[in-house]
């Protein structure tokens, strides 16, 4: 074989073994301040009909954050499973904010030893599933993006989010507010935070292959 020809060979050679799909990471945290909550006026009856059950249960985190990215690359296929759920245990919605591809079917398990219902008051995609005994389930298709706030007419205390997006690229963070989005394909986008008590935080963002960049959100 010619000497000239090794150099061609070679080339040849790590073309081939490059993989067809390129892909990015994104990692970073998040970072909630304290709210301010209005101070509550004193009440003078504590007696067993004041159910605490009327307050809604809020669990504090960055894990109820939405991290999504945004772009006009062609965008894979998530993966994600078309039907997700969202539970109803000890009187809350599990979790407590949900993020989805458009097009996911709900379901709402009842754990709890009593009946529940499950509701949305917000317009754009108006649903009452009815109520329904432990062990029982309904499902509800969401396919217009946006944000729904379902509740359960029998505890006015339930209360939950489900953040239905256009993109499969999304994520929550964990309890200590890290998160990490994989499999990315390079590129720009727009980053988007949003947390139903914070509102919403964004930033463009130049993803490059096989490179993680870093992306920290403070609100
Ligand atoms: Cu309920």
């Amino acid at each position: 074989m010619p000497n000239q020809l090794i150099p061609i060979l070679l080339f040849l050679l790590c073309a081939l073994s490059v993989p067809d799909t390129e892909s990015a990471t994104l990692m970073g945290t998040v970072q909630l301040q304290q709210t301010e909550k209005p101070a509550r006026p004193k009440r003078y009856y504590m007696g067993p009909y004041r159910s605490s059950h009327h307050s809604v249960k809020t669990p504090e985190g960055p894990q109820n954050t939405v991290i999504y990215l945004k772009g006009e690359l062609p965008l894979p296929n998530s993966g994600k499973k078309s039907t997700v759920e969202m539970r109803q245990k000890d009187e809350m919605f599990i979790p407590y904010v949900l993020p989805i591809q458009a097009g996911t079917s709900v379901s709402f398990p009842n754990e709890d030893n009593y009946y529940h219902n499950v509701f949305s008051v917000m317009s754009g995609e108006r649903f009452d599933l009815g109520r329904y005994a432990k062990g029982k389930t309904t499902h509800q298709t969401f396919d217009k993006p946006g944000v729904v706030v379902v509740r359960c007419e029998i505890h006015p205390g339930m209360k939950a989010y489900i953040h239905i997006l256009d993109t499969p690229l999304f994520t929550v963070p964990s309890k200590e507010g890290t998160y990490t989005l994989s499999n990315i394909p390079p590129g720009t986008y727009q980053l988007f935070a949003w947390h139903p008590d914070h509102g919403t935080r964004s930033q463009s963002i130049t993803l490059i292959d096989t490179q993680t960049t870093t992306a920290n959100f403070s609100f």
